[in-house]
């Protein structure tokens, strides 16, 4: 194991919470069902492809047009940007902060594969944008999760093959894109959603790196066997 990839929503951060209420206030606005069962589903994807299944969920997929469609993505993120605007050092997901030390004192290698055009806002209020070696720009990808584009991408810039890489991941999207990018997978939750993961934790606080090594052992022996 030569680096670490984390996703951020949910894994570094409870950002999936102020996604689901700044979706949830646009559901509103328009007068399309929301829940979390439907924001579960949109977890790891894109800001357009999220809009997108919303209103194909709420059977008005023909009524916006792509300007109006802009005006409500650019209104769900004035919306998100208020709420990460208080984010702080303390909203570290518990674990985090300690697994990061752990990886540096291991030299490690770090990189974050967010979907979230706020990312880099998002890990300057945390105060640990230093801590990756690499951060990539979704901008810059053609396909999102669960396309393995980004985590590729994520170890191409680490300057490792992705069978040297473990990825963290909590959304269902994001596990199916590790497991194609080739890597040790983990997931955070206890969704259904996790089963193709290596390693499942139910929470952050669980994640050490004596665990990681533990089942990545297990994991390598497995993969020589297959
Ligand atoms: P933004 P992750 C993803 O981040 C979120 O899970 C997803 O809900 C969101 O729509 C996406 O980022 C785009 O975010 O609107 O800030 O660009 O889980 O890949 O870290
Ligand atoms: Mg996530």
């Amino acid at each position: 194991m030569k680096a670490v990839i984390f996703d951020l929503d949910g894994v570094i951060t409870d950002t999936a919470e102020y996604h689901f209420l700044a979706w949830q206030h646009i559901a509103e606005q328009i007068d399309i069902p929301f829940n979390r069962s439907v924001n579960e589903s949109l977890k790891g994807i894109s800001r357009a492809e999220s809009l997108e299944n919303m209103l194909m969920i709420g059977g008005v997929e023909t009524k916006y047009s792509n300007a109006e469609k802009q005006e409500l993505m650019h209104q769900k993120n004035q919306y998100y940007q208020a709420l990460i605007s208080k984010l702080t050092p303390e909203d570290l997901l518990p674990g985090i902060g300690r697994l990061l030390c752990e990886l540096k004192g291991e030299n490690i290698k770090i990189g974050l594969a967010s979907s979230s055009r706020n990312a880099p806002a998002i890990l300057k209020r945390l105060e640990i944008m230093d801590d990756f070696h690499a951060i990539v720009d979704p901008a810059t990808l053609t396909n999102g999760k669960p396309d393995p584009e980004i985590f590729l991408t994520a170890a191409a810039q680490l300057g490792v093959s992705p069978a040297e890489c473990a990825a963290i991941e909590d959304a269902e999207a994001g596990i199916s894109a590790i497991k194609s990018a080739g890597m040790f997978a983990v997931g955070v939750g206890h969704e259904p959603s996790m089963l193709q993961a290596d390693l499942i934790v139910r929470q952050t606080s669980d994640l050490t790196i004596v665990l990681l090594h533990e089942v990545w052992g297990k994991y390598r022996i497995r993969s020589v066997k297959e």
